[in-house]
C-alpha cells in the first residue's frame, strides 16, 4: 500500500505530468506549508513563528486578527495534537480540512 502511494505521489510531483484538480490542490498545499516549515528550526515541522507567518500570510485574518497573541496560542496548541511544540503536516492539514469543510458548508447555505 506504502509502495503504490509513493509512486502515486511521486508521479503527482513530476512536473510534466497533467495534474488534476484536487492533485493541483495538494501539491500546492505541500509546497505552501513547506515554504514556511523551512524558515527554522526543523524543516518538515512549523514553529509557532512559522505558523503565524503561514497563517497571516495564506489565510488573511480568516482565523481572527494576525497580531492576537492569545488567539496565535490557542491555534498552535490545537494543532499541536501530540504535544510536541510544532505544527507538523499532518496537524496542518487537518486545520485546511476543518476550514474547507466550514467554506462547503457556507456555499450550501448560500445557494
Ligand atoms: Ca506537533
Amino acid at each position: 500500500m506504502c509502495h503504490y502511494l509513493t509512486n502515486v505521489f511521486s508521479s503527482i510531483l513530476e512536473p510534466a505530468i497533467i495534474m488534476s484538480d484536487v492533485q493541483n490542490a495538494m501539491t500546492l498545499l505541500i509546497k505552501a506549508f513547506d515554504k514556511y516549515s523551512g524558515k527554522e528550526g526543523d524543516k518538515y515541522t512549523l514553529s509557532k513563528a512559522e505558523l503565524k507567518e503561514l497563517l497571516q500570510n495564506e489565510f488573511g485574518e480568516v482565523l481572527g486578527k494576525a497580531n492576537d497573541k492569545v488567539a496565535l496560542d490557542r491555534i498552535f496548541k490545537d494543532l499541536d495534537t501530540n504535544k510536541d511544540n510544532s505544527v507538523d503536516f499532518r496537524e496542518f492539514v487537518s486545520l485546511v480540512s476543518c476550514l474547507t469543510q466550514m467554506c462547503h458548508e457556507y456555499f450550501i447555505r448560500q445557494k
